[in-house]
């Protein structure tokens, strides 16, 4: 069946057509989450490993109003330079850009969105957006979490950074019926810290298991998502208290700011990353292909059991 406004390339199309397995990755971390041309070596990097596992890399966004699952390298640079000028597209952002004929750089909520479409089933990101801190006032919660309640796509992500409200966000999930699964842990990560202090609903130690979990999900109908947690290596990861003051300081300059909304996000990344010195940016390259990594080895244990 064609899907009015999706576009696959041919590589994906085929991969699917074959039931070959396939990753899908976003490019809201590449046009605002991190500087050029970092972003575009890291997009590349993270779709060469995707490959290393079997498995075929779809980098999603918005292309001259068309839903895209899997950028050829061209497409990717064009998003990587244009950078922070490319919209964020979440999904209340998708029937503007599309009728209008625009460019977008998908969150991870819209990447499940045109996965899901594409019928892609396993994506992987560097952090997931979630409940902000202050929320109870700002009513500021991230649509992924609903696309997560909604959408049959499981994420492979290294948690989410402490600039978000982690403990209601974990509440959110739970209320809305979402899985997190502990990669190997038993604690939900914090992005640069491989422990946040809140603990996995579940820990599972293979990738088997984890496509096991998902079959089951999918096959009873459950709607949504899962979250699969996949700590920053350890190696990478930087200290916690070190960047709880870098956090508490890019909040702060936030809320001086007045920054709000969909520019909250990209925002406090910058501020982060500045703040750092770029140590931040190697550590977020890392936990990213290591994400990639994992969500390609789930996508082919998930292809191999149906
Ligand atoms: N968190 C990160 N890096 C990111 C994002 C979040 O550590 O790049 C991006 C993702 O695309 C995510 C989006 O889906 O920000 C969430 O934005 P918001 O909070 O406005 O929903
Ligand atoms: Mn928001």
């Amino acid at each position: 069946m064609k899907i009015q406004h999706l576009a696959l390339n041919p590589e994906v199309r085929a991969a699917l057509e074959d039931r070959r397995p396939v990753v899908a990755l976003e490019s809201t971390i590449i046009a605002h989450g991190m500087p050029f041309p970092q972003n575009v070596e890291t997009a590349l990097l993270v779709e060469k490993t995707v490959r290393q596992t079997g498995a075929v890399p779809a980098t999603c966004a918005i292309l001259n109003g068309k839903l895209k699952a899997g950028l050829n390298t061209a497409e990717i640079e064009l998003i990587g330079k244009t950078g922070t000028t490319v919209p964020k597209a979440s999904r209340r952002d998708l029937p503007y850009l599309i009728s209008q004929g625009k460019n977008g750089a998908t969150t991870v909520a819209s990447t499940m969105l045109i996965a899901h479409l594409a019928g892609i089933r396993i994506f992987a990101t560097g952090g997931i957006g979630g409940v902000h801190r202050g929320a109870a006032t700002t009513m500021d919660i991230s649509a992924d979490l609903q696309e997560l309640a909604q959408t049959p796509v499981a994420v492979v992500s290294a948690g989410a950074k402490s600039i978000l409200d982690l403990g209601l966000t974990l509440e959110y999930l739970e209320t809305f019926g979402v899985p997190v699964i502990g990669y190997q842990t038993n604690d939900f990560p914090a992005f640069y810290a491989r422990k946040s202090g809140f603990g996995v609903d579940y820990r599972l130690n293979s990738a088997v298991e984890v496509a096991n979990l998902l079959k089951v999900k999918w096959a009873m109908g459950l709607r949504g998502g899962a979250v699969v947690a996949n700590p920053i290596p350890e190696a990478h990861q930087l200290d916690f208290e070190a960047m709880q003051r870098v956090i508490e300081q890019a909040l702060l300059e936030a809320e001086q700011r007045q920054t709000r909304g969909k520019a909250l996000t990209p925002f406090l990344l910058a501020k982060i990353e500045a703040l750092t010195g770029g140590k931040s940016l190697e550590a977020n390259v890392a936990l990213v292909v290591n994400n990639a990594k994992l969500a390609g080895e789930i996508a082919v244990a998930l292809s191999a059991i149906g």
